[in-house]
């Protein structure tokens, strides 16, 4: 008999989860955005600044994965949205098993829109796909423009780039042109947005690609019903 390697054997099993779950949003109408970052890019403060310009009444949840602690999940939890910590133990990414199991007591007919933050990491997470309907990666402009060049794998699989931190730009040595460029020769035509969360600087940008995110899924929930 011939030997599968455990790796492949993994991750066909997670792909087979992941599109459940891809159905399973789909059924529901749901947007799943799954962000991916090294550790400390900014993808919680995105997440809070985010939810802070969302009215209440908008159905709206956020899982977060860490290796340890409840840290993320009690920032985001402050906006009065469903907000689920996922602590993996050592775990170095997000699988599409974690996601079932976290979801499992929610109603998912009650959620439009389901923001998964990955564990940081900029390797492992792209590997597993979470039953999203698009992945994020968010670099900083602390992290060198290289980076889509090391780790092209997740640059290649995510639709948009948010490069975060751009107040900092004039205290880093750091070209957003090459940042920008390295990121298109590994994936031509990735949407990048600008941000700051500190000075709010790009931000209505982000919040208009991720409302065309959910009016695309309106629109084909509606032609489907
Ligand atoms: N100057 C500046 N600092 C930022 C910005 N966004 C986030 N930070 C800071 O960067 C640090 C890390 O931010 P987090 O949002 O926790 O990063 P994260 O990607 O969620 O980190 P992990 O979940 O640990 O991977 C915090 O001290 C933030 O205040 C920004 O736009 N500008
Ligand atoms: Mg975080």
């Amino acid at each position: 008999m011939e030997r599968v390697p455990l790796e492949r054997k993994v991750l066909n099993e997670n792909d087979r989860i992941a599109g459940e779950l891809r159905a399973r949003f789909a059924e529901h109408g749901i947007v799943c955005l799954n962000l991916i970052s090294s550790p400390g890019s900014g993808k919680t403060t995105l997440l809070e600044r985010t939810l802070q310009t969302i009215p209440p009444e908008e159905r709206v949840a956020v899982l977060t994965g860490d290796i340890q602690t409840e840290n993320d999940a009690r920032r985001l939890a402050r906006f009065g949205f469903p907000v689920k910590q996922i602590t993996t133990g050592g775990t170095c990414h997000l699988d599409a098993r974690m996601i079932e199991r976290a979801i499992s007591g929610w109603r998912l007919e009650d959620l439009d829109l389901l923001l998964i933050e990955n564990v940081g990491n900029l390797v492992c997470p792209a590997s597993y796909d979470l039953g999203e309907a698009a992945k994020i990666v968010v670099l900083s402009v602390t992290e060198g423009e290289d980076k889509p060049l090391k780790y092209p794998s997740i640059f290649f699989k995510s639709e948009l780039l948010v490069l975060s931190k751009m107040d900092l730009l004039p205290h880093v040595r750091f070209s957003v042109n090459a940042a920008e460029e390295n990121a298109r020769k590994i994936h031509a035509g990735m949407q990048i947005v600008r941000v700051s969360c500190e000075t709010g600087d790009g931000l209505s940008e982000w919040l208009r690609w991720l409302d065309g995110k959910r009016q695309v899924r309106a629109a084909a929930t509606l032609g489907s019903s």
